[in-house]
């Protein structure tokens, strides 16, 4: 992570990373997509666990060497996935408003941001892969940059919350198709109605610290046959003693 993201990831409680994915990634996790996820087509908002289950190319984004370094800085060497899924939106499609932000929501407990000598620490984090594009006004993932640190987050209005109103300090970033965004469940945030003619497609990817799980299920490693060691290590149900380091080295 460079000064200058650390610098943004603590100031806003996200960041966007430019063309994380090639577009022979995008491409191949289009295709598989389209192959794996068939169901609810008729619904404007649809989302299907388990997403790293889809084939080779969505497995690697379990420990994407774009991504690694990241986890690292913001969650500690003990990293472990948590759950993953996707979100696909057409036209019209709304889903869940504002939430998050510490000690407000369900994920009370677990949404957390901690800096302390130098080093970012955060409860779940969720590395968010765009496979189609999200231009400003289009929708999809919202927040309140900064909210993460917000001694207020419960005076958040209802009618902002749901995305009745919005206000100067709700933000819709614009990504591109193999952007990748990294936000804490820390930072209010949610998906705003979808707008855009074309379909939205996000895989979230949810990372927490080793020692704790924000899913009430753990990944199964023989749900994934051809996992690495290092993948096998990601996916390890949360503990503390003598875990290992996610990644060697
Ligand atoms: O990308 C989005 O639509 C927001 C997802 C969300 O609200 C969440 O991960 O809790």
């Amino acid at each position: 992570m460079t000064p200058e993201e650390k610098f943004m990831f603590d100031l806003e409680g996200y960041i966007v990373i430019k063309n994380v994915l090639t577009p022979e990634e995008v491409a191949a996790l289009n295709a598989l997509a389209d192959q794996r996820f068939t169901e609810k087509r008729e619904q404007a908002d649809r989302r299907m666990s388990a997403v790293s289950q889809w084939g080779a190319e969505a497995q690697a984004l379990i420990d994407h060497p774009k991504i690694v370094p990241y986890m690292l800085e913001l969650l500690g060497p003990k990293f472990r996935i948590d759950h993953d899924y996707c979100i696909f939106m057409t036209k019209g499609g709304r889903a869940g408003g504002l939430h998050g932000g510490e000690g407000h929501s369900d994920g009370e407990g677990d949404h957390w941001y901690r800096y302390r000598y130098g080093v970012m620490r955060n409860g779940l984090t969720v590395v968010t892969f765009f496979l189609t594009h999200a231009d400003q006004g289009d929708g999809g993932f919202a927040c309140v940059p900064g909210s993460h640190k917000s001694n207020f987050a419960k005076n958040l209005p209802d009618d902002v919350r749901m995305f009745e109103r919005v206000p100067h300090y709700v933000t819709q970033p614009a990504v591109e198709a193999g952007d990748a965004l990294i936000f804490t469940e820390a930072l209010i945030h949610g998906t705003m109605p979808w707008a855009a003619d074309h379909e939205r497609r996000a895989l979230l990817y949810k990372f927490s610290p080793g020692h704790s799980s924000w899913a009430n299920t753990y990944y199964n490693p023989a749900d994934y046959p051809t996992a690495t060691e290092q993948q096998i290590r990601i996916m390890a149900a949360p503990s503390v003693g003598r875990r290992p380091n996610s990644i060697e080295g």
